[in-house]
């Protein structure tokens, strides 16, 4: 049927309907409107990949009417709205997800079922919005969808790059880095704001007054163009906005005279600048100018966004008599998701001071009470750090600004806290080190923020008591916590419809989508025979689904009777990705060692690990090889490869990670204590009924409390634990156990090929420092990950045990709904309230 026309079976469709059908008939009308007038591929075409674009459309016209009678009640009500910067989004896929949170997913399965297509199929066409790059981004994205759900008044800003991260391919060398081109079609997700454009300046200088004002005039002048994206609540008409901006440059900017001329490079010099603004995340800063773009992609997203608010803040002022900027943060909450929109705070005094004439103490006022600041890790290579000299080029209004916070902040301290001088040091915004003179972007949004928080508890009280600790003394009610969520819309009730149907029909409601915490009533069915045999069956299910993948992306094939075990995240040392591949060594080394009998009677597992390493991380790409070149022999070796698979799944990203949790039976999360800030894929595998085995590390902890310890595979130092360990290891007091020499002796000795991995290795040996010395106590570690290892193989042999154990862990995840930490945020931090768009 595919590939013919899009009237297939369309007897008995009508010609158009109303873009809010819900009959299948109608949909079907819509899609097929969709594929014949808004063309986008050749007429009488009408494949899965047609199907999908024209589906996409037939729910963004719904959305849009929602969307715009939100906006419409956000505008009449004005009530105070949260605005969440954040240099990464995550989105994935968008059309699973709109479709089940405007419930009309049977609608949509069965009108493309007329249309001759199977809506699987169809989603499957998507490309992952990937403009992010790990926790942080889906985080982001996790919590749009619990704002838009909440009816709470909010929008998320961010840029739109032309390429996410990047795509990456599994190779003989290891990782390779190639383009992530998801707009090489077009995303129908996206509405361009035509009439949403505001200058962004970079460069240039300042002008001073005579009455002392001061203003940053010329330089480079970029325009910002704002694409939305329709986030949808579950079942509520509220729909918020993603803001994304791309760069342009001014028409005025492209040089006819030199394009004539035959120089055609610089006739388009200023446009193909903005394209290389929002050309990808992250672009490599070993090079000046590579720093210099970042810089500038953070002062885009701050100056845009904070334009955009102000103008929204000024139009609903318009028609009041009298109206004060004191009251603009009665208005509006600036999140910023960790440093990088930092630039906000010297932007909003700059438009305050230079732009609307406030005084300092004003515009200070102001800006204090808007901005608050999450903090996301404590690792010491991610804390910003922009130089001096950079920032008074590219933004020296911006660094008189700065620096006058900074003398501001010394006076305070000096005259109210004269015991802090000598921490003053590390406390200040600039330091002045005259080798490498840094603006210190945590310090400022510390300083300028009114809340500060971590994301899991031990995170926070790790920043209470050492990366802010001397702040606490000044402001001892500034930092708090607020432990990260998921939705469990996507990570469980889309995601995983087999175990979402036994959840509902065992408790008998399906409030528990937005209502996270009514699924400890599993509780009482844990034991129950009949549910653990409608549990397992969906895991069987959801594990073959995921073998089929596995088998197609890397020709492994494995068994889906074997235990599911798997770590996917950013490749990162402290994430010990390392540990887990040298516990599969050691396992296969102890496999070849057994009889054919004894084989018998082990655990078959199938390890899978998954992940993108930065592309200039070395140690990082050394570990995907090293897990692809093990996999390779072990996965070829007759005698043990029914009892061990190790897979490394290309990659990683929200859509794998959507077939992934569903299938997964373990899951690790054995970061070195006291270094992942909280994990939210811990969350998701737990929700899913996967168990953990982990150190007590980020929101294990706490997950491990809501589930109960004995359903949790504790190994490992604790975080108060490592510093001592460390200076212990210096001391040569370390004494490795004897598995964990094993199995890098056979590394070593080329059981896997010829590839140079000493280099690797060496960072787990000598005595000292960051990457040496095992700074990240994989050794130290080691024998007490692989005794919780037996112990998981022991645990799987018991069914019954497995099954409670799993339906348990579901049981006690609904604290870690995103709900839950956007409710928080909402009243601990914004102070805003829902602002809901009636039902008709
Ligand atoms: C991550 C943290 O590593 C992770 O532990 C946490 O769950 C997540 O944020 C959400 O809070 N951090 C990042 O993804 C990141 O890029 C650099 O941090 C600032």
């Amino acid at each position: 049927v595919n590939g013919t026309s899009a009237t297939a079976k369309s007897e008995k469709i009508p010609a158009i309907a109303h873009p809010l059908a819900e009959d299948p008939a109608e949909v079907a009308a819509n899609i097929n409107y969709h594929a014949k007038y808004s063309p986008h591929f050749s007429p009488f075409k009408f494949e899965p990949e047609q199907a999908y674009y024209a589906s996409a459309e037939s729910v963004r016209d719904r959305l849009v009417q929602q969307w715009n009678e939100t906006y419409l009640q956000f505008h009449k009500v004005d009530p105070k709205q949260t605005y969440y910067l954040s240099m990464e989004y995550l989105q994935g896929r968008a059309l699973t997800n709109a479709i089940g949170n405007l419930n009309i997913q049977d609608a949509y399965a069965d009108a493309l079922n007329k249309l001759g297509h199977d809506l699987e199929e169809v989603v499957e066409q998507e490309k992952d919005a990937a403009l992010g790059n790990g926790g942080l981004g889906r985080l982001a994205s996790c919590f749009l969808d619990s704002m838009a759900t909440l009816n709470l008044p909010a929008w998320g800003y961010g840029l739109r790059y032309r390429y996410g991260l990047f795509k990456q391919l599994i190779t003989k060398e290891g990782q390779k880095e190639i383009a992530e081109d998801w707009l090489e079609k077009f995303s129908p997700w996206e509405v361009v704001r035509h009439d949403v454009v505001f200058p962004v300046r970079f460069f240039g200088r300042v002008e001073v007054y005579p009455n002392g004002s001061r203003k940053w005039v010329e330089g480079e002048v970029f325009q910002a163009l704002a694409y939305d994206v329709p986030i949808p609540g579950y079942k509520t008409k509220n729909t918020i906005s993603l803001r994304l901006w791309e760069a342009k440059a001014s028409s005025g900017d492209f040089n006819l005279f030199q394009f004539n001329d035959g120089q055609y490079e610089s006739a388009a010099q200023l446009h193909s600048q903005a394209q290389q603004i929002c050309a990808v995340l992250y672009p490599g800063d070993a090079t000046e100018s590579g720093k210099l773009l970042r810089l500038k992609q953070q002062f885009f997203l701050c100056s845009a966004s904070l334009q955009d608010i102000i103008q929204r803040f000024k139009e609903r002022k318009n028609g009041k008599d009298t109206w004060q900027w004191s009251e603009f943060p009665s208005k509006v909450a600036v999140q910023l998701n960790d440093t990088h929109p930092t630039l906000a705070i010297p932007e909003l005094m700059r438009l305050l001071l230079d732009d609307e004439g406030l005084g300092w103490d004003e515009a200070w006022d102001v800006t204090t009470r808007t901005v608050a600041y999450t903090n996301h890790t404590v690792l010491p290579e991610a804390l910003e750090k922009w130089s001096q000299s950079v920032m008074w080029k590219l933004l020296p209004r911006h660094m008189e600004i700065i620096d006058e916070i900074d003398k501001r902040f010394l006076e305070m301290i000096r005259v109210t806290r004269p015991d802090l001088e000598s921490k003053l040091h590390n406390m200040r915004i600039l330091d002045n080190n005259p080798q490498k003179p840094v603006v210190r972007m945590a310090n400022l949004c510390v300083v300028s923020a009114h809340t500060v928080n971590g994301v899991a508890q031990l995170h926070s009280d790790i920043l209470k008591a050492e990366l802010f600790a001397d702040y606490v003394s000044v402001w001892p009610s500034k930092l708090q916590n607020k432990t990260n969520g998921i939705t469990p819309r996507r990570w469980l009730r889309f995601c995983n419809p087999e175990l979402s149907n036994i959840i509902t029909k065992w408790l008998k409601t399906e409030q528990w989508v937005t209502n996270l915490d009514l699924l400890v009533g599993l509780r009482q069915f844990a034991d129950n025979a009949d549910l653990q045999e409608e549990w397992a069956s969906a895991k069987m299910a959801s594990k073959q689904r995921l073998a089929q993948y596995v088998l197609r992306v890397t020709g492994v094939s494995i068994d889906p009777n074997s235990l599911f075990d798997i770590q996917v995240k950013r490749i990162h040392e402290y994430k010990r990705q390392l540990m887990n591949i040298l516990g599969a060594i050691y396992r296969y080394k102890k496999l070849k060692g057994m009889s054919p009998d004894e084989r018998k009677n082990t655990t078959p597992r199938t390890i899978m690990i998954g992940g993108k390493a930065f592309a200039t991380y070395t140690n990082a790409k050394r570990i995907v090889k090293l897990v692809n070149d093990v996999g390779d022999v072990v996965n070829t070796d007759p005698e043990v490869n029914s009892y061990l698979k190790v897979v490394f799944v290309p990659n990683y990203n929200v859509s794998v990670a959507e077939l992934l949790i569903p299938g997964s039976e373990l899951s690790q999360h054995i970061s070195t204590a006291g270094m992942e800030a909280s994990g939210t894929s811990n969350m998701k595998f737990s929700l899913n009924g996967c168990l953990i085995i982990g150190t007590l590390d980020g929101a294990n902890v706490e997950i491990r409390e809501e589930i109960g310890e004995e359903n949790f595979f504790l190994f490992g130092a604790t975080a108060d634990q490592v510093p001592k360990l460390r200076q212990d290891r210096e001391n040569g007091l370390f004494k490795p156990d004897p598995r964990f020499e094993e199995a890098k002796q056979f590394i070593r000795s080329g059981a896997f090929g010829s590839y140079d991995y000493n280099p690797l290795l060496d960072s787990l040996e000598g005595n000292s420092g960051y990457g040496r010395g095992d700074y990240f106590l994989v050794g130290h570690d080691f024998p007490s990950y692989m005794d919780a290892q037996e112990s998981v193989d022991a645990a799987y042999k018991d069914r019954k045990k497995w099954l409670k154990m799993s339906i348990l862990s579901t049981a006690g995840s609904g604290k870690f709904s995103s709900d839950r930490t956007i409710s928080q945020y909402a009243k601990e931090i914004w102070n805003i309230e829902e602002c809901r768009v009636p039902s008709s």
